[in-house]
């Protein structure tokens, strides 16, 4: 089993990627189970294989421990520990190729808590896994809103550790002119990076330390080198996100490729 764990600020568009990438999966003869791990979820795109709702969710702790919706969120999450064993035997059951986990909403709950790597190192453990981190395309087109979100990525690899892919979300809304403008910044990066020491932008200069243009440079390069493009709605760049998916999990085998459903 290979498990693909899908992460990413509120609305980056994490459960219509769960399904569409789940689609595309079954439509290329791939079997697929669909993991709902956020229990605050009140109406999900998909119907889920495995639910972490059916045994705790946030409306409930909200009501029996008497808590406000982020206390409940956070309890809820920290709770939802409990019931990894439970979600691991139904996957086990259902033994797929791939598992696909679309991750609770709000991300610095989910990835920076303890809680968080238990539930990703639980579940994987043993198999092959890769995390999406998704970043809304809107996003991508202002450098000043883009650097902190690519920060935001690389903490987030740090805290599961795990092989990551930067995916460009909701392709659909771009103008042309804006979807060739991301198409070259993931293409080279350096030319990006050098429009960020433009006077115009001021970026650079504006960082208190001397040598955030190093940094800055490696931050964007390590996103942008397997960065994707999709629209979960008009299923764009599902191809390629799947060849990068492939690339780190099977080595860039052919899709057709039996992979070993028995955990290791
Ligand atoms: N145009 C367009 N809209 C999208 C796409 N993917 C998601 N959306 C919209 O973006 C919104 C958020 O999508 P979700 O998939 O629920 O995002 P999420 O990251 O799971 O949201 P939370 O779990 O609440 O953090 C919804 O209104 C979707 O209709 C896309 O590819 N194109
Ligand atoms: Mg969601």
């Amino acid at each position: 089993m290979y498990y693909v764990f899908i992460m990413g600020p509120a609305g980056s568009g994490k459960s219509f990627l769960a399904k569409a990438l789940n689609d595309w999966l079954e439509e290329h003869g791939m079997d697929t189970a669909i993991v709902n791990l956020d229990p605050a979820a009140d109406w999900i795109p998909y119907n889920p294989d495995i639910d972490i709702r059916d045994y705790i969710t946030t409306n409930e702790v909200m009501k029996r421990y008497n808590l406000g919706p982020n206390g409940a969120l956070i309890a809820s999450i920290d709770l939802s520990v409990n019931y990894v064993n439970e979600l691991l035997d139904e996957i086990n059951e259902e033994k797929p190729n791939y598992v696909i986990v679309d991750t609770p909403g709000q991300l610095e709950v989910f990835a920076f808590r303890k809680a968080g790597s238990i539930i990703i190192d639980s579940l994987s453990r043993g198999s092959k896994s890769v995390a999406l981190f998704l970043i809304e395309s809107q996003m991508v087109l202002k450098p000043t809103t883009l650097l902190p979100l690519f920060i935001l990525s690389l903490a987030t690899a740090l805290s599961h550790r795990k092989p990551q892919i930067l995916v460009i979300t909701k392709s659909d809304i771009l103008s042309k002119e804006e979807y060739i403008q991301i198409t070259k910044m993931i293409e080279n990066p350096s030319d990006f990076i050098i429009s960020l020491k433009s006077p115009e932008l001021n970026i650079i200069s504006e960082f208190p330390f001397e040598d955030i243009y190093s940094f800055i440079e490696r931050v964007v390069k390590s996103n942008l080198e397997n960065a994707v493009m999709v629209s979960a709605v008009t299923g764009d760049g599902l191809d390629n996100l799947y060849a990068g998916i492939q690339r780190i999990l099977a080595g860039g085998e052919d899709f057709y490729t039996e992979e070993p459903s028995e955990i290791l």
